[in-house]
């Protein structure tokens, strides 16, 4: 019997009915994202002929420039979304400043933030990496996005992804309802619907964290990953797991239970909120894993609730099933006084 098949479009566009006065804006835009997605993955999936065919920076057979990867999945999801007409302005990991539409081209009521790359380090050995996107809608009146469009609260996004190119290349995103992934059948080159509506297991398996940086951590998080690996108690310690890439960890222990962090550390006074981007990396990581029973935060509240303040801004993490991360505030309040004080200045959150 033919097995029925669910293309990325299809999905998006079912869903979207389901939306009275739905326009298909959304469903153009995040069909962007898998478009560009897949042109991504055609060049990751290169990336380590790049010594044989040409160096980054060489002239390739085309007459082409080959370019860092990075800087190529960012003007790529640029170049997908500056001329649709559904997005009012950008903002990449990888570009300072708020990214304008072009003035020829007409805008939109949504704004795309977005990590072209994340886990570029793991580039050089083959390791999985992936894109991250957010998306708002535009809450200004003008015709242009401003900074104030880009800068909203986890809590009012409209939807968020990632895709991850490993074994397989998969996108998986949530428009608030549910959490749902596709992986790329490249001989199709299209994305299938392989897991829908994930939910996080009730039993978590892992945990993952950078135990290099141990020795910079506060009291709090140091008991907590001894606690994670079955010290202090616990009666059911997990395995560690950690790649260096986010949405690879995370995609992980989505579907198999766990907690991935970031904390925040003393190791520098004046910055106590470690190294992921709130925008960039923290909001879609967050919105996907309430969207699938878990939680996220940074050690002290709900991720989804702080308001941003700039766009560069980084937010300790903690993401995964609901009681490791609510584990993780209970040792912070309990051991980590300084450090929340020291933290204090930079979080604002919001009640909304
Ligand atoms: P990047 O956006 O520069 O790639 O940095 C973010 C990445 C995350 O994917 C990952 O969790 C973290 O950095 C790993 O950092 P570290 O090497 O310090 O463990
Ligand atoms: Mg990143």
């Amino acid at each position: 019997m033919v097995k029925r098949l669910v293309t990325i479009e299809r999905h998006i566009l079912e869903k979207e009915r389901e939306y009275p006065g739905a326009t298909g804006t959304f469903t153009g835009l995040l069909y962007d994202m898998a478009l560009s997605a897949k042109l991504i993955h055609r060049e990751t999936s290169r990336a380590g002929l790049l010594d044989i065919l040409g160096a980054v920076g060489t002239v390739n057979s085309s007459g082409e420039v080959q370019q860092k990867l990075d800087v190529f999945a960012d003007q790529m999801i640029y170049k997908m979304n500056d001329h649709t007409g559904r997005l009012c302005a950008m903002a990449s990991e990888e570009r300072e400043s708020i990214i304008d539409i072009p003035p020829h081209f007409d805008t939109g009521k949504y704004v795309l933030l977005y990590d072209p790359l994340d886990g570029s380090s793991n580039i050089d050995s083959n390791v999985s990496i992936g894109t991250i996107f957010a998306i708002h809608k535009k809450v200004t009146s003008g015709v242009r996005g401003t900074m104030e469009d880009l800068l909203q609260p986890g809590n009012r996004l409209v939807a968020a992804g990632y895709v991850v190119y490993s074994v397989s290349t998969m996108m998986v995103y949530s428009t608030g309802q549910g959490v749902h992934g596709f992986t790329l059948d490249p001989s199709l080159g299209e994305f299938l619907l392989s897991h829908e509506n994930i939910r996080i297991p009730d039993k978590p398996h892992y945990y993952s964290a950078n135990l290099g940086n141990l020795s910079h951590w506060t009291p709090g998080v140091r008991r907590y990953a001894e606690w994670l690996g079955g010290y202090h108690g616990n009666p059911n310690p997990l395995s560690l797991r950690y790649i260096g890439s986010m949405v690879a960890d995370f995609h992980r222990n989505l579907l198999h239970g766990g907690v991935f962090f970031y904390p925040g550390d003393l190791r520098k006074p004046d910055k106590p909120y470690g190294k992921l981007r709130l925008l960039f990396e923290a909001q879609a990581v967050a919105f996907l894993a309430e969207q699938a029973g878990g939680a996220a935060s940074d050690g002290i509240g709900r991720i989804l609730d702080i308001q941003p303040t700039t766009l560069h801004q980084r937010v300790p993490l903690f993401v995964g099933n609901r009681e490791l991360v609510e584990a993780a505030e209970g040792f912070i309040r309990e051991y980590d006084q300084a450090w929340i004080e020291a933290y204090a200045p930079y979080r604002q959150a919001v009640v909304t």
